[in-house]
């Protein structure tokens, strides 16, 4: 898919709207449309790549970004880890036996109280 159909480049122009958390120069974050989680939120790129399979050595500190973003902003949304019963998860899923559904890299948040589904 290339950036001129790709939902969340839109997303990330406002043609689509979302429930927005963070924008910087680099990175914009949202809340996931279908949460699978009380807390469920996107971490994505500005720059459209397609997936993490995509990505080589010029993109680790991208990559790098990202991870420690994806931390923060759990943080933000009260799921960090600080030792009680506490935490998240956070996946890239990648192709389809990945369960990649949108070709625009992005780091899911999963948290909130337990139970909630894993996510295939
Ligand atoms: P994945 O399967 O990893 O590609 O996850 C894609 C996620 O994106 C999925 O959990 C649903 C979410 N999603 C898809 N379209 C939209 C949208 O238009 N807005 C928002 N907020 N989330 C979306």
């Amino acid at each position: 898919m290339s950036e001129h159909n790709c939902i969340f480049c839109k997303i990330v122009k406002g043609e689509i709207p979302s429930r927005k958390i963070h924008e910087d120069d680099d990175f914009y974050a949202f809340h996931d449309i279908h949460p699978a989680a009380p807390v469920h939120a996107l971490v994505i790129p500005k720059r459209h790549i397609e997936t993490l399979s995509a990505c080589g050595d010029a993109d680790a500190p991208l990559l790098g970004k990202m991870m420690v973003l994806t931390a923060r902003l759990a943080e933000q949304l009260g799921c960090a880890y600080t030792g009680g019963e506490t935490g998240f998860r956070t996946a890239i899923n990648v192709g389809p036996n990945g369960g990649q559904e949108v070709y625009h890299l992005h780091a899911h948040i999963l948290g909130g109280p337990r139970p909630w589904s894993r996510m295939e």
